[in-house]
């Protein structure tokens, strides 16, 4: 089965004013699509890899044939970035976390304040394109990481994110242009932290097994 876009879960102007209706056509329609098009025929052909769900693929690198690993890094890391990303916003989002997140972050950063600091710290100070992380450590903490390109935590194994913002340019450059911080701290208004505690939940029930 190819891999698909997943539609948006909500309007283009959802994010409005936060992250503008432009930015998420683009981002959406043109930026991920190009991810999924570019994944689907990177493995054509490779029936193994084509039976594998994202997830799966973008978590097991090593067993990705060399001539076309670079291309599933970086667009099937685009597809299951991106495909996290869409659904941890929404219109109804923002405010302070909820139930068990809230709990993970106060018990490992001392307070929602601080750690939305170390939030935008990570992502203000990711040099060029990435992504800046809320993930639980095998530990079972909550900790902030920041990677580069399409990568995500899946890959170096450093732990399962749970909360995601993209800093790549075309993510924020028509509304905010140079001034990253600003968008990073806009983000917060639009946070599906329900989303963010279904995440949690899940690592939970993955890291029981
Ligand atoms: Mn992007």
């Amino acid at each position: 089965m190819a891999h698909e876009l997943p539609e948006l879960p909500y309007a283009h102007d959802a994010l409005e004013p936060h992250i503008d209706t432009t930015t998420m056509q683009i981002h959406h329609g043109k930026h991920h699509a190009a991810y999924v098009a570019k994944l689907n025929d990177a493995i054509a052909g490779n029936a193994d890899l084509e039976g594998k769900v994202i997830c799966e693929l973008v978590s097991d690198l090593d067993s990705v044939p060399e001539n076309i690993r670079g291309a599933v890094r970086n667009n099937g890391g685009g597809h299951w970035n991106h495909s996290f990303f869409w659904k941890l916003m929404g219109p109804d989002g923002g405010g302070e976390p909820t139930g068990e997140v809230a709990d993970l972050i106060n018990a490992s950063f001392g307070s929602f304040a601080e750690f939305q600091a170390k939030f935008e710290a990570g992502g203000a100070t990711r040099f060029g394109s990435g992504w800046v992380w809320l993930i639980v450590g095998k530990d079972g903490k909550g900790a902030v990481v920041s990677t580069p390109n399409q990568d995500s935590p899946l890959m170096d194994k450093s732990g399962f994110p749970i909360l995601g913002c993209d800093v790549w340019e075309h993510a924020y450059y028509l509304k905010y242009q140079n001034r990253r911080p600003e968008y990073l701290k806009a983000f917060w208004n639009v946070v599906n932290w329900n989303q963010v505690n279904e995440n949690l939940a899940k690592v939970k029930e993955m890291m029981a097994k």
